[in-house]
């Protein structure tokens, strides 16, 4: 690695989340592809201690004084990638459900020039243990993600509509708005097909999160999600979800806990 190479960045939006962050910090890789890795942890208004867990374990930590959302936090995160000139910017959930040593298979086909954005899928071959209800809802949400990306942006290849592990370009990560506090998983794709970035999957492992709470409850979820969806679909952008103006302002807010050096 030479010492003038960009860093790739890797983030973790984490809420409640200090029993499996730490862990999942120390597994982010030092390097990729010839790339030193950053790891940043967007707690989101954490009261567990998170925040505390993950700059100890080394990573950078972000820091919301209240709960935003998962939207928010993905936003501040990319936001956070751009402006340390990231080669290529990747986040996957603080709850131990993705593998941070899969990072290399996300980043290689967008540092290959191949991609922009790179969904890891859940369902195309990898190891995977999922509750069935959470399946069915995983498979019923992909077919709709699938369709609207086949008709409206002539997009075939989704597999995944919720994967929580992706990887986006520089230029990918400084175009993408989420909009919406609440979450990103849907919208995200829609607004970065609808700007033309070139759209891949790779096949990733899962197993569901043996600690803490999880954040999705179908009915309550889609009564944010299906609204927001038709609002990015329609090229509608809110200044109460912070879209107006300022792409940084979300790293106004938040309060930085502290830097620590992850290795060594
Ligand atoms: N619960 C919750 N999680 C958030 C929030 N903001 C960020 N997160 C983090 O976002 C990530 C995804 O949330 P999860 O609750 O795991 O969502 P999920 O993976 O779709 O659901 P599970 O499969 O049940 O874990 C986790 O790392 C959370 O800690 C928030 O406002 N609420
Ligand atoms: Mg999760």
């Amino acid at each position: 690695m030479t010492r003038t190479a960009a860093p790739i960045t890797v983030f973790m939006p984490a809420f409640d989340e200090v029993e499996a962050v730490a862990g999942m910090v120390r597994r982010v890789p030092a390097a990729v592809l010839g790339h030193p890795v950053r790891c940043i942890v967007v707690d989101d208004g954490s009261a567990d201690g998170t925040a505390e867990a993950a700059a100890d374990a080394g990573a950078e930590v972000v820091r919301f004084a209240a709960n935003r959302g998962l939207g928010a936090a993905v936003r501040a995160g990319l936001a956070e990638a751009v402006q340390a000139g990231s080669v290529a910017v990747a986040f996957l959930d603080a709850d131990g459900e993705y593998a941070p040593e899969e990072l290399e298979r996300l980043v290689a086909p967008i540092l290959a020039g191949a991609a922009d954005y790179v969904v890891g899928s859940r369902f195309a071959g990898g190891p995977r243990s999922m509750r069935p209800a959470r399946w069915a809802g995983n498979r019923a949400l992909t077919l709709w993600v699938r369709g609207t990306a086949r008709r409206r942006f002539a997009e075939p290849g989704i597999t995944d509509g919720q994967s929580g592990y992706r990887a986006l370009s520089a230029a990918a990560a400084a175009a993408a708005e989420v909009v919406h506090d609440f979450n990103y998983a849907q919208v995200l794709t829609f607004d970065l097909l609808a700007k033309g970035f070139r759209y891949a999957e790779v096949p990733i492992s899962y197993r569901f999160r043996t600690t803490g709470t999880s954040f999705v409850c179908l009915l309550p979820y889609l009564r944010r999600v299906v609204p927001a969806v038709r609002a990015e679909l329609r090229g509608e952008r809110s200044e109460a979800d912070g879209l107006s103006g300022d792409p940084y302002q979300e790293l106004h807010q938040p309060r930085r806990l502290h830097r620590a050096a992850r290795h060594g």
